[in-house]
């Protein structure tokens, strides 16, 4: 009978999971890093990642009888064009990726409880305090590059990725060993606002992504111009990299139309009401309608002309002080121009 790893890989593939790999429960390699980085206040706001911080340490904080931690990736593939201004980063032009993936880490978990009675097993996707990327590194899935991205050599970096806690004892995979960024430094060249401190260290507070999706409050000032047209989050330091040549788009998972045809001046009439129908089921609910808001002013104070006036003047009297303020500065901005 084949052994029960090659049929879980099977059962994880046949649900859309394109890179699977097999570590052991044990310390996580990468934890000093991990404490380093806090400690240097690269986190920023992300109180979350201080919370439980000795729980990162070893994953039976987050399942106690855990012997293996099965790491799996789900693609999501390169941007798709879009109609407007205000750049959405290509994982969140689709449907909110935590439901599609904590579904599937179920579906893994029943299918592998009927085959071996008595075992337990949890999924997480950003959900339970393990350092996915760590652990992923030691399944085989892939090295961290200067970017700090998990990359694969065969599929690059644009997939998402998901650890399966599991009692079951399975043979781990080889972990990747070495990297293969070479003397490459595109990324490190392309970032907009110098993020990077040195290669394979990003400093959050200064990164688009955390600026536009986990902020919450005004941008800071000397920032504001290099966010450029992006409206939530940031690729550039994937899109650039030479191994997302092999990024494919993944047909169970299609961009939401509704997604690529968002009008920064439109975005500025939403109430919030309006805004939490129209984005339900979407990432970007979770810059709150405040944060959204706050980012179209800053793409159209950096990128439109007098047309979007009229809108920005009608936000300079928004009851959200941070949206109030940021209209403010790109109606000057425009006005200057
Ligand atoms: C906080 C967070 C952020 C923060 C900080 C990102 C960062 N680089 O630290 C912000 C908001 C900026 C962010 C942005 C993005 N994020 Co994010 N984020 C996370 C989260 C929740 C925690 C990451 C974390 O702990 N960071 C702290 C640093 C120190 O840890 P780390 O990056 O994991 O790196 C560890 C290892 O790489 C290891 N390590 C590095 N080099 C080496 C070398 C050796 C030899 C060893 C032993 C270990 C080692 O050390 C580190 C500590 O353990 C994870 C989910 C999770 N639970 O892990 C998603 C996650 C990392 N994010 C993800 C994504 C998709 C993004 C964005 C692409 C979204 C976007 N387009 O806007 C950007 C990419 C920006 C970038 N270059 O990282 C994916 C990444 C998938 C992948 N292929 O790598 C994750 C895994 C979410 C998921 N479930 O898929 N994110
Ligand atoms: S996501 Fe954008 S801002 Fe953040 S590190 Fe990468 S290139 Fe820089
Ligand atoms: S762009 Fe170059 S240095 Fe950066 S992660 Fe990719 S290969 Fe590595």
């Amino acid at each position: 009978m084949t052994p029960i790893r090659d049929r879980l890989e099977a059962h994880a593939r046949g649900l859309g999971f394109t890179l699977f790999g097999v570590a052991p429960a044990a310390d996580a390699d990468g934890f000093d890093r991990y404490e380093a980085w806090l400690d240097a206040g690269y986190a920023g706001e992300m109180g979350y990642l201080h919370d439980y911080r000795e729980h990162r340490r070893h994953p039976a904080r987050v399942l106690g009888p855990v012997k293996t931690v099965v790491m799996l990736g789900f693609e999501y593939g390169p941007p798709s064009p879009q109609s407007h201004a205000g750049k959405v980063a290509a994982y969140a032009q689709h449907a909110d990726y935590h439901r599609v993936v904590w579904d599937k880490l179920n579906a893994l978990r029943d299918w592998l409880a009927a085959e071996v009675p008595g075992t337990r097993s949890h999924g997480t996707c950003d959900s339970a305090p393990l350092l996915e990327r760590d652990f992923a590194r030691r399944a085989g899935l892939g090295w961290v590059g200067k970017n700090t991205m998990l990359l694969n050599a065969s599929r690059g970096s644009m997939f998402f990725l998901a650890g399966f806690l599991t009692s079951l004892e399975l043979p781990p995979d080889p972990p990747q060993a070495a990297g293969h960024c070479g003397t490459c430094t595109a990324c490190l060249d392309a970032c907009p606002t110098d993020a990077f401190p040195s290669p394979g260290v990003l400093d959050a507070t200064k990164c688009v992504s955390y600026l536009t999706i986990e902020l919450r409050g005004p941008i800071p000032l000397e920032l504001r111009e290099a966010v450029g047209d992006r409206l939530f989050g940031c690729d550039d330091c994937q899109t650039v990299c030479p191994w997302n040549r092999f990024a494919s788009a993944n047909p169970g998972f299609p961009p939401r139309p509704d997604l690529l045809a968002l009008d920064p001046v439109e975005l500025l009439t939403l109430t919030r009401e309006d805004f939490a129908s129209r984005f339900a089921g979407t990432p970007l609910l979770r810059a709150r309608r405040s944060g959204l808001l706050r980012n179209a002013c800053v793409v159209l104070g950096n990128t439109a002309g007098a047309e979007a006036l009229p809108a920005l003047r009608g936000a300079c009297g928004d009851a959200d002080g941070v949206v109030a303020e940021v209209a403010r500065w790109a109606v000057g901005r425009i006005e200057a121009r």
